[in-house]
């Protein structure tokens, strides 16, 4: 069965405790600028993993240092607890490398 797709009031209350992160495009939007392109390949390669383990995957992109992310559960046409869920994965691994 596809996850519950959150309303505007569950977005907003998750957004308040992910710094950074937007709704764009009915999906949860953040852009990460790291220190250079070292430090966001292993921003990408260190998350894979977690994603793996999930079986919940970004729509995400990469240009030198910056990587783009979006997050949508394509299943239930709309963001999901488990959008905000790697949202929150991608923030802690992200805050040691900016
Ligand atoms: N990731 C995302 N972002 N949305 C999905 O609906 C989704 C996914 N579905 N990863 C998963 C995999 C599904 O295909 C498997 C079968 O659980």
């Amino acid at each position: 069965m596809a996850a519950h797709k959150l309303g505007n009031d569950e977005i907003k209350l998750a957004l308040q405790k992910l710094p950074g992160w937007s709704v764009k495009d009915v999906k949860l939007h953040r852009e990460y600028q790291f220190p250079d392109f070292a430090h966001a390949i292993g921003f990408i390669t260190t998350a894979a993993l977690g994603i793996e383990k999930m079986d919940h995957h970004p729509e995400w992109s990469n240009v030198y240092n910056k990587v783009h992310i979006d997050l949508t559960t394509h299943d239930s046409g709309g963001i999901t607890k488990k959008d905000v869920d790697l949202a929150n994965l991608l923030e802690q691994i992200a805050r040691k490398l900016l």
